[in-house]
C-alpha cells in the first residue's frame, strides 16, 4: 500500500488553456461544491486542499492562434504545468496521495512528471476517450491537452516549444497503458504502434469485458503489482449520456459502472499513489441535470478510487 495512512491532497486546478472551450476551469469550483472533500473525508481519509494556481489568472492570456512550434497557450500550459508539479510531487514525498481536479487534460504532463519524481517507478493508467500522445509535429488541433504524454516521454523531443524544456522526459513507453479509447488521431495511431503501447479500446472492452481489460492493462505495465499507479482519469471516457458536461465528446463510451468499476479495480490493487480527475465542464451542460450527472460523475471517480466500495 501506498498511502497506509489514507492522507490525501485534493489539488485544484481550474485552467483551461490546454484547448480552446471556456468553461473547464470551474470544473474545481462544481466538483469541490458538490462536496467532493467531505465525501473524501467521510472514506477515513486526512484531506488537505490546495490552490497552487491561486495567484495566477491564465484566462485572458489564451489565444487561439498555434505559435511556430504548432501548438496554442504553450507559454501558460507550461506555467500552469510547474506549479501543478510542484504541488504533486511535493504531496507524494510527503506520503499523501495528490487528487488533482481540473481543468483540461494538458496538466497531465506535471502530474505525471511530479508524482514519478518521487517515486520513478511508478506506472500510468491512462483512462479516456483520447490518447492525449500527438505531439507538436502530429498535432493537428494545437490544443496542448492533445500532447501531455508525449512530453513526458520524450516523443519527438526536437519539436518542443522552449516552454516545456523543463519538463523530465521520465515516462518508457512500457509503464503506460489506456483504457477507453475511440477517437484516436492518425499520427497517435502510429506513435502507440511504434513504441508498443499497450492500449485497450471500446473494441476490446465489448471483447473481453471491462473486469479483464484493467488485468491485461495492469499485466503489461505492473506485472508484479509492485509498482505504484498513477490514475488519469479524463471524464469523457465515459459515454456522453452519462457525463454530457465535456469539453470532447465522443459517443459509444464506458457504462458508468464500467467507468467506476476501472477506479474500483484499481482500488484494489492498493497501488494508487496519485490521480486525476479532469474534463469536467460545466458551461457545456445544455440543462442542469447534465452538469450534475457530470460533476457527480466526477465525484464518484474519486471515491472509487479511495475505496468507497471496497468492502
Ligand atoms: N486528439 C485530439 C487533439 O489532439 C483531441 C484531444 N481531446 C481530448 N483529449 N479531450 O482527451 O486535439
Ligand atoms: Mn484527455
Ligand atoms: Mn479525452
Ligand atoms: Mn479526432
Amino acid at each position: 500500500k501506498f498511502h497506509p495512512h489514507k492522507k490525501a491532497t485534493i489539488i485544484t486546478a481550474p485552467f483551461s488553456g490546454g484547448q480552446p472551450k471556456g468553461g473547464v476551469e470551474l470544473g474545481p469550483e462544481y466538483i469541490m461544491n458538490a462536496g467532493f472533500e467531505k465525501q473524501i473525508a467521510n472514506l477515513g481519509w486526512d484531506v488537505k486542499v490546495e490552490n497552487p494556481l491561486d495567484d495566477t489568472s491564465f484566462e485572458d492570456k489564451k489565444t487561439d492562434d498555434k505559435d511556430q512550434y504548432g501548438v496554442k497557450n504553450a507559454a501558460i500550459v507550461s506555467e500552469c504545468c510547474q506549479k501543478i508539479y510542484n504541488a504533486v510531487n511535493n504531496s507524494v514525498a510527503s506520503g499523501r496521495l495528490p487528487i488533482t481536479i481540473g481543468g483540461d487534460h494538458s496538466i497531465g504532463t506535471a502530474t505525471v512528471a511530479g508524482t514519478m519524481a518521487a517515486r520513478p517507478d511508478t506506472c500510468v493508467l491512462w483512462i479516456d476517450a483520447h490518447a492525449d500522445i500527438n505531439t507538436p509535429q502530429t498535432t493537428e488541433s494545437g490544443n496542448l491537452h492533445g500532447c501531455p504524454m508525449s512530453f513526458v516521454m520524450g516523443l519527438d523531443k526536437d519539436s518542443y516549444p522552449p516552454e516545456f524544456s523543463w519538463v523530465p522526459q521520465c515516462l518508457k513507453p512500457n509503464k503506460i497503458a489506456y483504457i477507453g479509447l475511440r477517437d484516436v488521431d492518425d499520427g497517435e495511431k502510429r506513435i502507440l504502434r511504434e513504441n508498443n503501447i499497450p492500449a485497450f479500446s471500446m473494441y476490446h472492452i465489448d471483447k473481453y469485458g471491462i473486469g479483464k481489460v484493467v488485468e491485461m492493462a495492469l499485466d503489461k505495465i505492473n506485472p508484479d503489482r509492485s509498482a505504484p499507479i498513477h490514475l488519469s482519469y479524463d471524464v469523457d471516457a465515459i459515454d456522453p449520456s452519462f457525463v454530457p458536461a465535456t469539453g470532447t465528446r465522443v459517443e459509444g463510451g464506458l457504462t458508468l459502472r464500467e467507468g467506476l468499476f476501472v477506479a474500483e479495480a484499481v482500488a484494489e490493487t492498493g497501488l494508487l499513489s496519485s490521480m486525476d480527475i479532469v474534463e469536467t465542464n460545466p458551461l457545456l451542460g445544455q440543462t442542469d441535470a447534465h452538469i450534475l450527472d457530470t460533476v457527480s460523475a466526477a465525484c464518484a471517480i474519486g471515491r472509487c478510487a479511495l475505496g468507497q466500495t471496497l468492502l
